[in-house]
């Protein structure tokens, strides 16, 4: 199944876009988490298949989703790509049929790709990307400040958003040297005319930390977990989100 957390805009505390999150409930397991999982699919091409399912389950739901507030857009969803998938030669017609099936405005997808998958085989990467430029679809680089950040391959990559660590949001030693990287982060990714979104907020504390350094977006447990398709749905009704003021 897939899950989706919601993104919230740290200013206007709406909803702007979802990320979707594989699930697998095991008959006698119970819920299996994809960091068991997904690297066990990636030894073979079921990771291609749950790939494939997973951008077919996310289209078609962002596509039940409406504008909030004062958005002329409605959220977008954000799609997690595996390291065989970035390299698959039917990524890009995999997901060009999947938009032109569902009817999803292309700027309403983004993929997720970590650094590290995405520095792999750049050329190849850089091929990718053009592709996906002129879809219109965006990245969104994830875990970021994890891999080498490489400075010069983030302004070649050009991602819409920039996605911080948790390890960052939450620090569990260094405080201090810990928010200094928070902040430069923020502002590199302002000054390149990035997105940044802060990822894993727990509590208003964090929150208010990351709104003051001019953070843009943020995830976590203070609003949710990642929800079945209806929750998320009806998570977009409300207006009751936990907000920086
Ligand atoms: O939500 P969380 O525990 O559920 O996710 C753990 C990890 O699994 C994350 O790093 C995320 O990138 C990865 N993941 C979750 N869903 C997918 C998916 O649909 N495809 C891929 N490739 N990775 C996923
Ligand atoms: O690696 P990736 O960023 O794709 O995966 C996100 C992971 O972080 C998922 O496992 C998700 O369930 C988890 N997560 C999301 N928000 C929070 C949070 O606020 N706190 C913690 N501890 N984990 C979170
Ligand atoms: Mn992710």
């Amino acid at each position: 199944q897939m899950h989706y957390q919601p993104i919230i805009d740290l200013s206007t505390s709406e909803v702007v876009g979802f990320e979707a999150l594989m699930r697998w409930k095991h008959p006698e397991r119970g819920w299996v988490p994809p960091d068991v999982f997904i690297p066990l699919a990636e030894q073979s091409t079921l990771i291609l298949e749950l790939g494939a399912f997973a951008m077919h389950e996310s289209v078609t739901t962002a596509c039940t989703w409406e504008p909030q507030g004062d958005q002329t857009k409605a959220p977008y969803v954000t799609v997690n790509l595996s390291a065989h998938q970035f390299q698959d030669p039917d990524l890009v017609p995999m997901i060009e049929r999947e938009l032109q099936q569902s009817g999803l405005d292309p700027e309403r997808l983004l993929l997720e790709v970590t650094e590290t998958v995405a520095l792999l085989d750049i050329t190849e990467t850089m091929n990718v990307m053009e592709h996906l430029n002129r879809l219109k679809i965006g990245i969104a680089l994830d875990d970021f400040g994890t891999g080498y950040s490489s400075l010069s391959y983030l302004a070649a990559l050009n991602p819409r958003i920039i996605k911080i660590d948790q390890s960052f949001v939450r620090p569990k030693h260094d405080l201090d040297r810990s928010n200094t990287l928070l902040e430069a982060i923020v502002t590199l990714g302002n000054k390149l005319d990035m997105i940044v979104l802060a990822e894993g907020i727990e509590t208003p504390e964090q929150l208010g930390h990351l709104h003051n350094l001019h953070c843009d977006l943020g995830q976590g447990f203070l609003w949710s977990p990642a929800v079945p398709s209806g929750e998320a749905l009806s998570m977009l009704g409300e207006s009751k989100h936990p907000t920086a003021d």
